[in-house]
């Protein structure tokens, strides 16, 4: 999974992500969490304390089975998608939230450094 590949700055005003999503990997189930300042729990990293969708609502767009579930005003702290599944989200920022914030996965596996420490992180910047 490259998250950078799928980054685009979302504006002030509606905006429609074409992410979370983990259409390419074929084996391993990513999550995704939207925020500042990393947590850590027994030193491990573990997500963020400030979660941008603690305040902000999206509407999530799920393809499942090849269908379409919407699940409209959602606030959530992370969204886990299985391998070649799909999210969509659209989301409307407010001033308060312009800035830069961080999309990470915190998914650990056993013997191995978290997905986190192993780079699935990146910048998304509010305009
Ligand atoms: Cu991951």
């Amino acid at each position: 999974m490259c998250h950078q590949s799928k980054i685009k700055t979302p504006q002030l005003g509606p905006s429609v992500l074409d992410y979370p999503t983990n259409k390419q990997s074929r084996e391993k189930l990513h999550e995704f969490m939207f925020g500042r300042a990393l947590e850590t729990v027994e030193g491990k990293t573990d997500g963020y304390e400030v979660n941008l969708f603690e305040k902000v609502s999206a509407d999530l767009f799920v393809y499942a089975s090849g269908k379409m579930v919407e699940v409209g005003g959602a606030n959530f702290e992370e969204i886990e998608v299985e391998p070649g599944a799909e999210v969509w989200m659209r989301m409307t920022f407010p001033p308060e939230m312009k800035g830069e914030w961080e999309i990470g996965c915190f998914v650990q596996e056993p013997n191995a450094k978290g997905h986190y420490d192993q780079g699935m992180k990146a910048k998304l910047i509010i305009e």
